[in-house]
């Protein structure tokens, strides 16, 4: 082990969103406090909030599961935010840890920080290699800068900040609102809404033909927590399940897991994205870490979740 978390203080930036939860419920069986704090007490994207937080609160490690997040439609229309949010997020948090000298720092960033057409799968060493994926180009740079920023204070100050990237993600918490989030949730929402009104179609984004790799959520807290034990090194880690599948075959599988039995109908005026998105999690692997929730249970789960979380006014046209 390099790194032992018995005893530390934690702090999770970004515990109220899937991922940050889902590391917070992980932590609880590893013997450190874990601290958090809402975003109507320090605004992220404010130096001044964070820099006074992370000097009161004194954390000796600390998680960035912080980011302004989003499917591909809300990557596409708020450049803006997804770039700026997600800079000052990192940049204020980082800087605030090598100031207050925390000792160990985890940094999320996402697989979309690859290049469009990188080989697949894909290993770490894609990085810049390319041109980015127009849809998110606004997010990878935003991220691509945090992985350097950790790598830099690694560099100049020898801090023990790593970066992880993990795969596409979901779970329970996560994010179900059609215009915003990523294909998954939205497809349970879809496909449950139609079985509710007995609709006989589906709408599907794209050409269907995109493949992508999901890891659940619960999976890659559980990598994060072993990342932060067992690594440290200047190069990011690929988090990924292993195994990618077209949308189509995933809009089918829901489809089964929800119950519905309508047709799927494509709707190729939505953008498809990169064309495929698989990650060559070799590294992680060869550290000892393996994904533990199967695909169609992780649906079933974030299903069952769904329909006993779902706001009742989002059924309220339906009946
Ligand atoms: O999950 P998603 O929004 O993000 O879309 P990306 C994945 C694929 O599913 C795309 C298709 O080809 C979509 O066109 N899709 C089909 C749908 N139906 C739907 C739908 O109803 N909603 C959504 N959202 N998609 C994101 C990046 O890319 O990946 C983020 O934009 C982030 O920045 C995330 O990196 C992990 O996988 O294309």
């Amino acid at each position: 082990m390099t790194y032992d978390l018995r005893g530390k203080r934690v702090w999770v930036a970004g515990h109220g969103g899937m991922v940050g939860g889902a590391v917070v419920k992980r932590l609880t069986c590893e013997q450190c406090d874990v601290v958090t704090v809402g975003r109507d007490v320090v605004d992220l994207r404010r130096q001044s909030d964070v820099e006074a937080f992370v000097a009161d609160a004194s954390p000796h490690v600390i998680v960035i599961a912080a980011a302004k997040v989003g499917g591909i439609l809300a990557n596409e229309t708020q450049p803006a935010e997804f770039l700026y949010d997600n800079l000052m997020i990192e940049a204020n948090i980082i800087a605030a840890a090598h100031e207050n000298e925390t000792e160990k720092l985890l940094f999320l960033g996402s697989s979309c920080i690859y290049p469009k057409l990188a080989p697949q799968p894909i290993p770490e060493e894609a990085l810049l290699a390319g041109p980015l994926e127009p849809t998110n180009e606004w997010y990878a740079v935003a991220k691509i800068a945090g992985v350097k920023l950790a790598q830099a204070y690694r560099r100049q100050y020898g801090r023990d900040y790593v970066s992880a990237m993990p795969t596409n993600l979901y779970g329970p918490g996560d994010n179900f609102d059609l215009a915003s989030s990523h294909v998954l949730p939205a497809l349970i929402r879809k496909a449950h809404e139609a079985k509710l009104r007995g609709d006989k179609t589906i709408s599907v984004w794209g050409t269907g033909s995109p493949r992508r790799e999901f890891l659940h959520a619960d999976d890659c807290a559980d990598a994060l927590v072993f990342l932060l034990k067992e690594y440290s090194g200047e190069n990011h880690i690929n988090v990924g399940s292993g195994e990618d599948i077209t949308i189509l075959e995933l809009t089918r599988l829901v489809c089964d897991i929800v119950g519905f039995d309508g047709e799927i109908l494509l709707d190729p005026t939505k953008p498809d994205g990169t064309p495929r998105k698989l990650m060559n999690s070799n590294k992680l692997l060869d550290l000892g870490w393996r994904p533990r929730i199967p695909l169609p249970t992780g649906i079933q789960q974030t299903y069952d979740w769904y329909v006993r979380h779902a706001p009742r006014e989002a059924f309220a046209d339906i009946g």
